[in-house]
This record gives C-alpha cells, structure tokens and sequence, in this order.
C-alpha cells in the first residue's frame, strides 16, 4: 500500500499528496521527455530526481530504444555532479521499468540508488516491462502513480496504443481537393495541396516508423517515400519506406534513391502487414495511399487517426480519396472524430480519431470485436 512519508498515516495517497515540488518536478519531466524522439520502438520518458528539500539532484530522458532509460540517466547525472541520492524522490513521467530488455532494469537501478520515494505518472502498458511500482513498493519505496497521467498519456497515445494493441499505431494520411479528389482525370496530382500543407506531412513522416504506399502509387507516382526538411535535404530520421501489394516494384526510380529502408510486402492482408511491421518493432505507421491502400485499412478497422489536408481547389472528376468502403448507406457511413482543425497556408488540415481501434488483447472476446475486427462497424465501435 502506498504511504506518505511523514504523513504518520495509513491511508494510500493520492495524486493529491503530492507537494508542490513534486508536481513541478513531473512538468519537467514530462518537458524532458519531448527532447527524445517520437519515432522508434520505446516511449519518450523524462526524470528529475529531488532531494527531501525538493532541490534538483539529477534530470535524465530516454533518447531511444538502446541508450539508458530516463531513471539511469538521470541517476549518472546526479552522481557526475556528487549528488548523494539516499532518501531522494524520483519523479518520472512512466513507470519504472522491472525487465532486462536493451537496457537493465529501472527499478533495481533506483533501489541501488537509494531512493525513498516514486511519483510516476503513467503505468508502463508494455507487459514485459511493467511491474516497476510494484517492486520498489516491496523494497519500501513510498509510490504514487497517476501524477500527471493525462498530459503523460497525450505524450505517449501512439506508442501506448500501439503497444496495448499489438500492432502498429496507423494514422492514414489524406491530401485533396475540396471536393475529394487526388488527381484530375488525366491522373495529374502535383499539387493539389500547397507547399505550406506539403512541409507539415513531411514534418509527420520524420515523427513515424514507417510510411506505407500500394505498389499502385509506386507505378503511378514514383514517390521517394522520404522525410524532407523545409531545405529540401533529408531529414536526419528517415522511416522504413513499405510497399503494399503483389505487383512488382520498377527497377530504379526515386525509391532506389536515398531515404529509409524499401521493404515490399507482397500481401493484401493488412493484418499481415502490420504483423510484418510489428515483428520489426514499428509503433508508428503512415499510410499514404493510394485510394485502394486508404480503403483497405479503413474497412479492416486498422486506421487509428486521419490527418486529412483539404486544399481549396475543386476539380470536378479524378479519382476520391479512398476507395469504396462497402457503405451502402448514409447510416452506415464511417464517421470520425475531429481532434484539431487547422489551417495551413491555404490548406486546412483536419486531425481525427477513427473508430474501430484494434482492441487489446483483454479485449479480444466478445462477437462485438468479431464484427469490428472483420470492418463491420456497430454503435459500439463508436
Ligand atoms: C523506463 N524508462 O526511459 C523507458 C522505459 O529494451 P529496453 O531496455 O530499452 O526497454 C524498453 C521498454 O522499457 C519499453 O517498451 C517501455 O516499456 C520501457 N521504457 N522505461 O522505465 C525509460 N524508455
Ligand atoms: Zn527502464
């Protein structure tokens, strides 16, 4: 059970027993943890460990899957400066890790330290890795969890969700006309939307693990698939470029040039695909289309977010966004829920949730997860 120190009492304590120091220290944290990135297989942590006086004895974030966790670094940031850390507060913005993976584990690192006090935010999602709280609870660590949760787990939604889920967290990404489209009807595409909305995907695909086209697009578009910075240069993170779909790739074209690792999956399966992915540790996957590749996720249920941008332009024939979605009926349309709406240049683009998440695997039980899981959409899939 955790107790307060010098509370005197029994009761657990709460998010609210935190002081004033604590909750500024997880702010830093949580500021710390932005500096990692927000592609690779782990999640971005921040932490800052205090004195009995609140005083800063150490800050640390994870900076990717292989280097020291946030805990471990910062407990060499305190001891590089002669901290001693017996009877210090480590504030950090996910729970401490129990597990060997690429790194030791967390918790017996802060044991060892002497630390006498957790305040965490989140509880690690990645069963391997959880248990953390639990274990310096049993060495007479004084835990709080929840601390800040909400703004951690807006940190961490993708990775998070990934992992819960199993699989890849999937935002599909749509660029069109005003009235839908993505190419006019002699298949002419460059531009429909402006170069202002054309930075902020690039922006997004230096964030993801891997962006994912049908062969379709390769074939019509040649696309290079890869981040590019305002400049024009290579971004210096660039995602896995994925083929989907069974007809070959060209010899050549921009995809035999520079950028990320070509991975061609010759399925149509898009639970294969995202199992190919996962077993590659991929959290983050962008889909860019084409139309038939947009449809396939959609009707799988496999689309976790849209990023659509919308260009005013209208072009009155060429081919819609997304292919058919098997919707029949107004009723059954797939409808989405909006989390921003912003404009860019000209552009707007429109961020939103959609339904038929992948359940965890808890979740995995009932028909109703039958049927979303096949792409049929009931009310509670909303
Ligand atoms: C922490 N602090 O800073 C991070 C944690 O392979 P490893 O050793 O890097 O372990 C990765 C897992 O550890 C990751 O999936 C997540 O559950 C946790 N990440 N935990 O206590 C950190 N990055
Ligand atoms: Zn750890």
């Amino acid at each position: 059970m955790a107790e307060g120190t010098g509370t005197g009492g029994s009761a657990p304590r709460g998010p609210g027993d935190v002081t004033p120091a604590e909750l500024a220290a997880m702010d830093r944290a949580l500021a710390l943890a932005r500096r990692g990135p927000a592609h690779g297989p782990n999640p971005r942590v921040g932490c800052v460990l205090l004195d009995a006086a609140g005083r800063t004895l150490g800050e640390g974030w994870h900076e990717g899957a292989g280097t020291p966790h946030a805990e471990v670094a910062a407990i060499a940031a305190a001891r590089a400066s002669g901290a001693d850390l017996a009877g210090a507060t480590a504030v950090v913005t996910l729970e401490p890790c129990a597990h060997t993976g690429r790194t030791g584990p967390c918790a017996e690192a802060l044991v060892r330290a002497g630390v006498a006090r957790l305040v965490y935010a989140l509880d690690d999602p990645n069963p391997a890795a959880a248990g953390g709280a639990a274990r310096l609870r049993a060495a007479g660590v004084d835990v709080v969890g929840g601390v800040r949760a909400e703004a951690a787990g807006d940190l961490l939604r993708v990775w998070a969700a990934a992992v819960r889920a199993g699989r890849p967290f999937v935002t599909l990404k749509l660029a069109a006309s005003l009235d839908g489209r993505v190419a006019a009807a002699d298949g002419s595409a460059r531009w429909i939307t402006s170069a202002e909305a054309r930075a902020h995907a690039h922006a997004l695909r230096a964030e993801v693990d891997a962006i994912a086209v049908g062969t379709g697009t390769v074939l019509a578009d040649d696309p290079a698939l890869t981040a590019r910075t305002a400049e024009g240069t290579l971004a210096p993170h660039q995602p896995l470029r994925v083929v989907v779909g069974r007809r070959a790739l060209p010899d050549g074209g921009r995809l035999a040039g520079p950028g990320g690792e070509v991975v061609h999956l010759p399925t149509h399966d898009v639970d294969e695909v995202l199992a190919a992915l996962a077993a590659r540790e991929v959290r983050h996957l962008l889909v860019e289309g084409g139309p038939t590749l947009a449809a396939a996720f959609l009707r799988a249920g496999r689309v976790d977010e849209v990023v659509a941008y919308v260009a005013p332009v209208l072009l009155g024939a060429g081919p819609a966004a997304v292919a058919d979605l098997g919707v029949a009926t107004i009723g059954a349309a797939l409808r989405l829920a909006p989390r921003a709406v912003e404009r860019v240049g000209p552009d707007v683009v429109v961020i939103a949730d959609a339904p038929g998440r992948t359940p965890g695997p808890a979740d995995h039980q009932t028909p109703a997860d039958d049927q979303a899981r096949a792409g049929v959409r009931t009310e509670e899939d909303r």
